[in-house]
């Protein structure tokens, strides 16, 4: 648990507000709270809202004599000490409140659990998130899930908080906490907003040196399966490159020199070419060292300069939404952007500067087949120069038009909020049984983390110069999060911690000699995975490095040619992909004679 308690001089007369922080996590299949002692990376909505909290506090918005103490709990890496919380509640006469921060659908059932006990205590909560404003975007009217939460007493934040946390705080204060705050609509400019923090101490409970912060909001595309676009919309809001400076100094200054930039899509960002200027200045004339994982699109190559400024501002890696390769799928969720023709092409430029590529791929749109999903996989290892894969079940999640459409049809989906995570399968597939769709989910991992293509991945990497050896850690992690911890790398962490009763109220807690000898051999069997997968993938990263001074080179590493649209699978193995190749030909023609007509 982390405290930032203010130093108060004289306590005469002086009041404390206590508010206190929770990032919830969610429940695992068998029903514990995943709990990690290492979680990856802190998470930028608990950064944004103690940012704001801590603004609060230093504008002193409760009158002179009023002190804001703030504790921030992410629940993936320290334990929510519920009785420990009501206490210290309690000392303090109530006189504070508790905010689920970020709460995503699949965190939210966890999250009414938190609520429970502290309104029983009297203690004032709100909870804020995707899951409150997609619904709120969404629906018109409350739904059983929120209402739920208010019967309790809770109150809702829906929108952003940015120029609305005075109004939450000054009302929690007086013991007026409105039932919902609803900015849904009235989305907040972010130049000069307060920016995102979270003190190093937290952050060092993740991982690595690495923390969060979003550069912008929204994004202009229309993919059916996106909440971001309604809840945080489809303008681009921004950060000044002031602000980005301010973020990368104060977490410099304790030693945090590595970032995700949290934008969904930063090739979107309107001012990505000033922000990145500005890192590029601090790092070529100051002398700051920092690095970055961004999100962008499967266009961003052809944004003039955009690769190569992102190169120089120190971006190691990027994540793409692939998404799919059959062109049918993406336009069946509206992601027109994503155009097959240019995967590749993409995909070389960020490897010609030396960067990573991770992407995601869904699993489930209405065209998949097992069969035809494993026949896509083996087409993107064969002939795509991506580094990591990583793959989502389609998911109806709450903010989504996909989610809205199905509810209005009325279409069975799962009513368990906590499987909304992207691991389950929630809908019925018109292709596959739910035993065949969790099966592809399962045996995908393993059909792209195969160590011939592990190796393949590596020698590729070090053709570009890319440091292998740490490629070679992200890949085990990647490659065994789910056959070993049984849940995506993204919820993952460094050694699994679980408590016999913080199991899902519905389950009952199981007796202790039952509990602990479980606990102890789940621990070695897993440790013995780990182990065994960490020494296949150390010997292939010794094989690739011994043969460092050989060129190599394969067919996914070359540009796409005119003639390899004929036979590249990737543009032939189904109708609509040779439609796509057809398209993009005719308007090359296109584009091609008029430049030489208006030449002439
Ligand atoms: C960065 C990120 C991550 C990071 C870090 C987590 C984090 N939250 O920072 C990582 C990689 C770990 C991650 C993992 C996952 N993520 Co994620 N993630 C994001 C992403 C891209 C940015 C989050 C963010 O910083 N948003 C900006 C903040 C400021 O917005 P915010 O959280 O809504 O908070 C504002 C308001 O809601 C409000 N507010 C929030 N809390 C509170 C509390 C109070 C008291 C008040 C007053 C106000 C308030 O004020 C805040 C400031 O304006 C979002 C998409 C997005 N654009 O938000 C997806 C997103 C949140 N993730 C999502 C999902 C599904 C996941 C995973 C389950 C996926 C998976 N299988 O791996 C896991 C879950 C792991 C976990 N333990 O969280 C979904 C959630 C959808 C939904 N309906 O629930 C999103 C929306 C993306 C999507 N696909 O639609 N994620
Ligand atoms: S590109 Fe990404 S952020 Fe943009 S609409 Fe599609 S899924 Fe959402």
């Amino acid at each position: 648990m982390l405290s930032r308690e203010r130093v108060t001089g004289q306590n005469c007369g002086r009041r404390r507000f206590r508010v206190v922080l929770v990032k919830p996590s969610h429940y695992d299949d068998d029903g514990y709270v995943i709990r990690w002692l290492r979680s990856p990376m802190p998470a930028n909505s608990l950064a944004s809202v103690y940012g704001l909290i801590d603004d609060c506090a230093l504008r002193r918005i409760l009158g002179p004599d009023v002190d804001i103490d703030i504790v921030a709990i992410d629940e993936t890496n320290t334990r929510v000490r519920i009785d420990r919380i009501v206490a210290e509640m309690r000392a303090n006469g109530n006189f504070g409140f508790v905010g689920l921060v970020g709460v995503q659908s699949n965190q939210y059932p966890r999250s009414l659990h938190i609520a429970k006990p502290l309104r029983a205590a009297g203690i004032a909560v709100v909870i804020g998130g995707f899951h409150v404003s997609g619904m709120l975007a969404m629906f018109d009217g409350i739904g059983p899930d929120l209402q739920e939460a208010l019967d309790m007493g809770v109150t809702l934040f829906a929108g952003e908080a940015e120029g609305r946390m005075d109004d939450v705080v000054r009302d929690a204060a007086a013991g007026s906490l409105k039932p919902v705050y609803n900015y849904i609509s009235d989305l907040p400019a972010l130049e000069d907003a307060v920016i995102p923090f979270l003190p190093g101490n937290s952050v060092r409970k993740t991982i690595g040196n690495v923390t969060t912060f979003d550069a912008g909001r929204g994004c202009p595309f229309q993919c059916s399966f996106c909440t971001i676009i309604n809840v945080q919309g489809r303008k681009s809001r921004r950060r000044g490159p002031d602000d980005v400076e301010r973020i990368l100094r104060k977490n410099f200054a304790q030693g945090i020199d590595r970032f995700f930039i949290t934008d969904d899509n930063f090739a979107r960002n309107k001012d990505w070419e000033p922000i990145f200027d500005r890192i590029i200045k601090l790092r070529e004339q100051d002398g700051m060292d920092v690095r970055f994982l961004i999100q962008v699109d499967t266009l961003c190559h052809k944004i003039p300069n955009f690769v190569a400024k992102a190169k120089r501002a120190g971006v190691t890696r990027i994540f793409i939404g692939l998404e799919n390769i059959n062109p049918d799928n993406l336009l069946a969720a509206k992601k027109r952007q994503n155009k097959i023709t240019e995967y590749r092409n993409m995909l070389l430029a960020w490897k010609a500067v030396g960067i990573w590529t991770y992407a995601g791929y869904i699993l489930g749109f209405p065209n998949d087949t097992p069969e035809s999903a494993r026949r896509d996989i083996e087409i993107i290892k064969n002939e795509m120069p991506l580094d990591v894969l990583e793959f989502f079940f389609l998911t109806p999640l709450p903010g989504s038009e996909d989610h809205k459409v199905l509810t209005a049809k009325g279409a069975p989906l799962d009513p368990d909020l906590n499987k909304y995570d992207l691991e389950h399968a929630l809908t019925p597939h018109p292709n596959m049984n739910k035993a065949e769709w969790e099966n592809l989910y399962r045996n995908a991992w393993a059909i792209y983390y195969t160590p011939e293509h592990i190796e393949t991945i590596l020698r590729r990497a070090q053709a570009y110069g890319i440091n292998i050896l740490r490629l070679a850690q992200i890949i085990l992690w990647f490659a065994s999060s789910l056959a070993v911890e049984k849940v995506h790398p993204l919820q993952g962490g460094i050694l699994r911690l679980k408590n016999r009763h913080e199991r899902r109220p519905e389950l009952p807690i199981e007796p202790v000699w039952q509990f602990y000898p479980w606990l102890a051999a789940d621990f070695l069997v897993k440790h013995a995975r780990i182990a065994r997968s960490a020494w296949t993938i150390l010997r292939i990263y010794r094989r690739v490095a011994a043969n460092a001074h050989l060129p190599y080179t394969d067919r996914a590493m070359t540009p796409v040619s005119d003639e390899e649209t004929q036979t590249l699978e990737l543009f032939t193995h189904n109708r609509s992909a040779r439609d796509a190749v057809d398209h993009a030909r005719k308007i090359k023609t296109l584009t091609t004679g008029a430049a030489a007509e208006s030449a002439a």
